[in-house]
């Protein structure tokens, strides 16, 4: 049934009416208890009422609702004109200079209003008594936000000119926000189209964190995330909805730019995304607003006595909605309002030009102003505003709500003059032409007005501090029962590692700002005591008895729990992560997240989140638990990771560290801190732990340096005729090979053990490079060359890893290099069958040092054959890569 089959139209009107009068004498409130109170009632007697998380395709704020505008529109309007007459120059200049450069105009120019609106009204500085707000930039409206900070002073033509030309001598402006590149600027990575709607979300939740614990006041900050409507479609985007709404995030504001077109095409040409989005929202929890209608709408609205465009607009789909933009005034009049002659009558008295620039929700600052002010003092959930928008809005012909909108970045005489006209910019046709950067004068209206206005909000934005409190960190002597060994208690890296934070949250001076992050897997490393320790964090604290209540050690939630368990999600995980690591820049507050999982699903899983940490500069310690291809054995195929390290390798501010010793996971973390918070360096460490249990040795003197650095001494003859390098649980299978290799066959090597791969090959590549330009001086030795005093026997690597891993170091390392590796997917059986099966065990190891000594000359090659016999290996055993 709807409005057109109603078989008793009178009785409807009697209940419209009806409501009509509550609303009148009660308002607004009493008027939905009274609709739910009637659903309810009407479900108890058994209508089954569908389940509808949409409201019409209207504006969610009525005009009697929309609260006055309190800015000059004039002025604003003016700004708002010069800004996007400056991103399209920047982006159309750049690609006359150098053709490909890239860039883009329709982004911003659909989201023009949303933000002029947000930066002369809401978006709060630095130095606002409370605060800054964080937000989110959508990616590839750049232009605009550069062109916004050109006209307040911050950048010169010169910057302007250098858009995305960043290696130029006087620098450039980076392509997309990216706070690596300009991190006095931008604060958050945003342009891999998902990762911003998740981490916006974790930033706020973090953000409660921060004060739920004491450690910050609440002064009412916001998160906003300014977010494309294709966008949306990543799975990042939606999948972090419902904590939100269960945290009751009210200082998160999602602001989508729904301009209907993503990159390609209609985001949703059959239907309407900006319902499914609602729809989406609603259902998780979200408080709404739809921007859909410009205030030239609301008359025709108002009129509609009989629902007829109620009716229609429900009916047209986005793919008519686009074309209804490119085609213009009369096609609107004869394939919209030409639907039935009672619309065609609500639109005689206006003409097809005015038709066609009817304006909707997005352009119209009224009603972006009523929705942004209605979000910023919602209670109790978080707010999405959906906006609808055109996409390369003012571009006309050459491009505004066309299929190639996206890319367009060139704009011939022609165009440009249309787009002058078309905003008013004060500029000749010559001038227009050449596409230049209009300034307002300092002494002009405009300049004044917006600079009046981020002042009274607290200055610039976007704008990235740097200015965290100082913290110390504690001697390493609190660790001492790691430096000194386990005795003869067998232990593993994983159970080290939770020690090493117990050790470190029980400590006074730091203790507080370490932030534990889990995603559901704590048991699995040990880590449950903690629960009880430091408690789980809950906005709610504990509202139930937990079911192990009678254990000493049982699952304890608390408003000021110290551990993020982020139940089974690696991204929201990783989210969170970047929020406590970018605490020391968004809240002058350094905290230090260390983040462990299983190591499998973290980087080939969130990297990217990884690599947008890496831009962000965030600082703390990533640790992959349970590694290793053929340590953590039982598991199989998809568990067992031996290539995190390639990853690791090739982000460039990671510190990747695979360790075999207690005394070097202490080492290790506590050089790390000391470079996050009293250096202040931007790193991230990457430790990978396994579950592999055996005893530590006491930490030998004087290797400190050597085992941040990636290679220190285990033991060595005055000259050995080979050497084996070991690493992290594999380095007790190369002890044991030199053991066999000197009982079996007279020959003692030096061993040695890797902790970092990758830290070696950066330190030998800084060094060869440094050697390569500067020819005439005397050439530097890497760390490598220093320990292994260039003495040129062959090395034989074996690690729980790809063999590429430790095949970084070979052109670097002295003599022939052979690396055994884990390649190949892993299976479940017992370690020694696996390190037999990927020919990383100590017989293996054996083979290939005697093959390395018999290629040298120094053996017959017929003592290969002669281990082969001894250690019983197989000619015939398949490859572990193949087979
Ligand atoms: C993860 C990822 N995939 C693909 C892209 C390439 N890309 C950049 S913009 C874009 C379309 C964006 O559409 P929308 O989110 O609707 O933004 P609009 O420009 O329409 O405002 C695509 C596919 C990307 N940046 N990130
Ligand atoms: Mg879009």
């Amino acid at each position: 049934m709807n409005l057109y089959n109603d078989p008793d139209i009178q009785e409807t009107q009697e209940w419209i009416e009806s409501i009509e009068d509550a609303l009148e004498e009660h308002g607004y409130e009493r008027t939905r208890y009274l609709l739910e109170t009637l659903i309810d009632f009407a479900e108890s007697k058994g209508a089954r009422l569908p389940f509808n998380t949409n409201t019409p395709f209207l504006n969610t704020i009525l005009p009697e609702q929309q609260p006055d505008y309190p800015g000059d529109r004039e002025t604003e309007r003016t700004i708002k004109s010069i800004v996007r007459w400056n991103a399209m120059a920047m982006v159309v200049k750049a690609n006359k200079e150098a053709p490909g450069i890239g860039g883009h105009i329709s982004t911003f120019a659909s989201a023009a209003t949303l933000y002029e609106v947000a930066f002369n009204h809401f978006l709060k500085g630095h130095n606002h008594p409370s605060g800054q707000d964080m937000v989110f930039f959508q990616g590839h409206a750049s232009p605009g936000i550069y062109a916004r900070a050109f006209l307040s002073g911050r950048f010169n033509d010169a910057h302007l000119n250098n858009f995305r030309r960043e290696l130029t001598d006087s620098g450039g402006l980076s392509s997309y926000p990216h706070p690596y590149l300009m991190p006095d600027f931008w604060q958050f990575a945003t342009v891999s189209m998902g990762l911003g709607p998740m981490m916006a979300i974790y930033q706020a939740r973090f953000m409660r964190y921060m004060i739920d614990r004491g450690l910050m006041e609440n002064t009412r900050r916001k998160v906003f995330a300014y977010l494309g409507d294709g966008e949306m479609d990543e799975p990042e985007s939606t999948g972090a909805l419902t904590l939100a709404s269960r945290e009751h995030l009210d200082n998160l504001i999602f602001v989508i730019n729904c301009n209907l077109q993503r990159l390609d095409g209609p985001v949703r040409g059959n239907s309407k995304i900006i319902q499914e989005l609602e729809g989406a929202f609603r259902g998780a929890g979200w408080n709404v607003i739809k921007v859909i209608w410009g205030s030239d709408w609301d008359e025709l609205f108002e009129s509609d006595q009989n629902k007829a465009l109620l009716e229609r607009i429900e009916e047209v789909v986005d793919g008519d909605l686009l074309k209804y933009v490119v085609e213009g005034g009369a096609y609107i009049r004869e394939h919209f309002f030409g639907k039935s002659p009672e619309l065609l009558k609500m639109v005689e008295h206006i003409s097809d030009e005015k038709l066609e620039k009817m304006k909707i929700g997005g352009h119209d600052p009224l009603k972006v102003y009523a929705a942004y002010n209605e979000a910023i003092n919602h209670k109790g959930e978080p707010t999405v505003i959906l906006a609808r928008t055109i996409k390369g809005y003012g571009l006309g012909e050459a491009g505004e709500g066309r299929n190639i909108t996206h890319n367009q970045k060139k704009l011939n005489e022609e165009e440009l003059l249309y787009f002058r006209d078309r905003f008013n910019v004060p500029l000749s046709d010559d001038e227009a032409t050449q596409a230049p950067f209009y300034r307002f004068s300092d002494e002009s209206n405009e300049y004044k007005y917006l600079s009046e206005k981020r002042k009274k909000l607290g200055g610039p934005l976007p704008f990235r501090v740097n200015k965290p409190t100082p913290v110390s960190v504690p001697k390493i002597s609190i660790f001492q029962e790691m430096l000194d060994g386990t005795g003869e208690r067998s232990i593993s890296t994983t159970m080290s590692f939770v020690r090493l934070l117990t050790i470190l949250t029980k400590d006074k001076s730091i203790g507080k700002r370490i932030v534990p992050i889990i995603p559901d897997e704590a048991r699995t490393f040990g880590m449950d005591p903690l629960f009880r320790q430091l408690g789980i964090y809950a906005s709610a604290g504990q509202l139930y008895d937990p079911v192990d209540s009678d254990q000493f050690l049982y699952y304890k939630e608390a408003k000021n729990g110290q551990i993020l368990e982020e139940g089974i999600n690696e991204a929201g995980s990783i989210s969170s992560f970047i929020a406590a690591g970018t605490s020391y820049s968004n809240h002058g507050i350094h905290m230090i997240p260390f983040y462990i999982y299983y190591s499998m699903f973290g980087f080939q899983r969130v990297w990217d989140f990884i690599w947008a940490a890496g831009d962000m500069r965030a600082r703390g310690f990533l640790l992959g638990g349970t590694a290793g291809r053929t340590t953590l054995n039982g598991e199989g195929l998809q568990h067992q990771d031996g290539h995190s390290h390639l990853a690791a390798a090739a982000t460039p501010n990671i510190k990747a560290y695979d360790l075999a010793y207690a005394y070097e996971i202490a080492t290790i973390v506590h050089h790390g801190m000391k470079e996050m918070v009293q250096d202040n360096k931007d790193v991230i460490y990457y430790l990978t732990l396994e579950n592999e249990n055996y005893t530590h040795p006491p930490m030998p003197d004087n290797v400190a340096e050597d085992i941040i650095k990636g290679l220190y001494k285990i033991h060595s003859t005055e000259n050995p005729t080979i050497r084996l390098f070991g690493s992290g649980p594999l380095m007790r299978e190369v002890l044991a090979a030199a053991d066999l290799l000197k009982k079996d066959w007279g020959i003692e090597p030096g061993i040695w053990n890797v902790t970092s791969f990758s830290e070696l090959r950066r330190d030998a590549e800084e060094v060869e490079r440094w050697n390569l330009i500067h020819p005439d001086k005397e050439p530097r030795q890497s760390h490598l060359e220093c320990k292994l005093s260039n003495n040129r026997v062959p090395t034989v690597t074996s690690s729980d890893y790809v063999k590429m891993v430790s095949e970084q170091i070979g052109p670097y390392v002295p003599g022939p290099y052979y690396a055994l590796g884990t390649d190949g997917f892993g299976r479940s059986d017992t370690r020694e069958n696996l390190r037999h099966f990927f020919e990383v065990d100590r017989y293996y190891i054996i083979l290939t040092a005697i093959r390395a000594l018999a290629l040298e000359g120094q053996l017959e090659m017929s003592k290969a054959d002669e281990v082969m016999k001894k250690y019983n290996l197989n000619p015939e055993k398949s490859s572990p890569i193949t087979v």
